[in-house]
């Protein structure tokens, strides 16, 4: 008995030349980044036999993939197989035949196609770069002797790909479906898609191709609000983070020794900033089932998302007006008006400013780099201990959009990364573009109102769900490109 084989659930058996991409396809197309699991290598001969890979929703296994080492003679299989069919089109019974009775010298091939005997659909793997040479021609010809259902997929592992059309013109002769498929770069959109594919092409077992598509939909969408909910975990502690130490007499008649505090308390606030981020990219990653991703590793030096740069701040987090606009509390009437380019030059700097009111100041002071704010007053101590000195939050009041920005192009990253890939790699906050300033004026006013009440000290929490919505719609954006 084969152990890859379960009469009761269908299967897809993945075939195609050593290194076309079959185990990178899979990896990306079920999320399995762990080579443990599934190996995806340059070296030829590392998969040496049929591996299942079930897909399970709700404790139920719905389909299931096949991963082959792939053909290794197809020529010469070709051949054999057509010198046992005789005068007559070769088969699906020649192929039992074939692998019945020659498996000792065709292992490889005898392997990919049992399944295939048994009932598996095939989904054939190619790399467009390659021209389309008779060893590929023979591959194509036992799969379509197979009779079976069967989908092509181009995975395009370099840029150019000079034979794409002789390929697409050929498999569509033999095949009932091609589909473009990218091993490492496919994202949610095209995974989906090619499920779909495999619906379409076999129907009999449409109806579990299709509760694995509406279960791959359902924890998509899950996976985005656990991702929205650590978002708005994370903007409430960091924007209520402060510093604090004691100073005495001694700090206050020496500016140096406050100085060094002072200092102190900055670095501290900082790494204390960039371990939240940590923890929520952590989190972030642990929903997305990646392992090999780096979130910041380096909280003292704060690489993720480096506040201190002016570059930061230009690229990031609201533009001035926008920021005027959210700081006067300006939603969705006027703040519309300015979306929809009225224009603040036309009204006149003056007159826009004064309409402002309570948003001027965060007009002024928004270009500028964050200064630490530093309070000396704080809670007074007991008596005796003297005061407070503490640090945090940066007073520029674009500092919870850079924030959000870094996270959010965090985000995009992260779901650009295809699990086929086996390279490590680390977020980039700088890769990408503000997400933040495509917000329209309500839910920019919305988030500004939540912000101000975290950055005081007392997060607003009755509205926390509105917040909550905001930031699952720029979520989805994020996913797709900024959309
Ligand atoms: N750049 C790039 N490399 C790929 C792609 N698909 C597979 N590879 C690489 O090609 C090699 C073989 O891939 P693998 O999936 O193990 O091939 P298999 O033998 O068909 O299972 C690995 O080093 C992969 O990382 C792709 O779409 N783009
Ligand atoms: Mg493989």
């Amino acid at each position: 008995m084969s152990t890859w084989w379960n009469e009761n659930v269908p299967a897809f058996v993945v075939v195609g030349r050593v290194n076309a991409g079959k185990s990178a396809t899979l990896a990306t197309l079920l999320e399995v980044d762990d080579d443990a699991v599934l190996r995806v290598s340059p070296t030829p001969g590392e998969t040496t036999r049929v591996q299942a890979l079930p897909v399970i929703y709700d404790g139920e296994e719905w389909i299931r993939f096949l991963d082959t080492p792939g053909f290794q003679q197809p020529l010469e299989a070709m051949r054999e197989i057509r010198r046992l069919a005789g005068s007559r089109e070769p088969g699906l019974e020649d192929l039992r035949v074939f692998v019945e009775s020659r498996s000792e010298d065709f292992p490889d091939e005898t392997r990919l196609l049992e399944p295939v005997l048994k009932g598996a659909g095939v989904l054939y793997v190619v790399d467009p770069a390659k021209p389309l040479r008779d060893e590929f021609l023979a591959e194509i010809e036992i799969l379509r002797w197979s009779g079976r259902p069967r989908l092509a997929l181009l995975n395009p592992q370099a840029d150019a790909a000079p034979y794409l059309e002789s390929w697409r013109e050929k498999l569509g002769t033999a095949f009932n479906l091609t589909r473009t498929f990218d091993a490492h770069g496919a994202k949610y959109e095209e995974r989906r898609k090619l499920m779909l594919a495999l619906l379409h092409i076999e129907e009999r077992h449409a109806d579990r191709i299709g509760r694995v598509l509406e279960a791959m939909d359902a924890e998509w969408a899950q996976r985005r609000e656990e991702a929205a909910e650590a978002l708005v975990d994370f903007l409430e502690k960091a924007l209520t983070l402060r510093s604090s130490d004691g100073i005495d007499e001694r700090d206050e008649g020496v500016p140096a020794r406050k100085e060094r505090k002072r200092q102190a308390l900055v670095e501290e606030y900082f790494q204390k900033l960039a371990e939240m981020e940590s923890a929520c990219l952590e989190k972030w990653l642990r929903i997305y089932r990646h392992h090999l991703i780096e979130a910041d590793a380096d909280p003292v030096r704060h690489r993720g998302l480096d506040l201190a740069t002016e570059e930061t701040w230009r690229k990031y987090g609201l533009n001035r007006w926008q920021l005027a606009l959210a700081g006067a509390g300006v939603g969705a009437a006027a703040g519309a008006a300015f979306d929809l380019g009225v224009g603040v030059h036309s009204l006149g700097a003056g007159t826009v400013v004064g309409a402002l009111g309570g948003g001027t100041a965060a007009f002024l002071k928004g270009g500028k780099l964050p200064e630490l704010k530093v309070d000396f007053g704080g809670a007074r101590l007991k008596a005796g201990e003297g005061r407070a000195l503490v640090v945090g939050p940066p007073a520029s009041p674009n500092f919870p959009w850079v924030l959000l920005d870094s996270m959010l192009v965090r985000y995009a990253a992260m779901l650009e990364r295809a699990h086929g890939r086996r390279d490590r790699a680390r977020l980039d906050a700088a890769a990408g573009a503000s997400r933040v300033r495509e917000l329209a004026g309500g839910p920019r006013a919305i988030l500004q109102k939540w912000f101000t009440s975290c950055l005081k000290g007392k997060p607003d929490r009755s509205r926390e769900p509105e917040v909550f919505r905001v930031l699952l719609v720029l979520l989805g954006g994020s996913e797709n490109g900024g959309e």
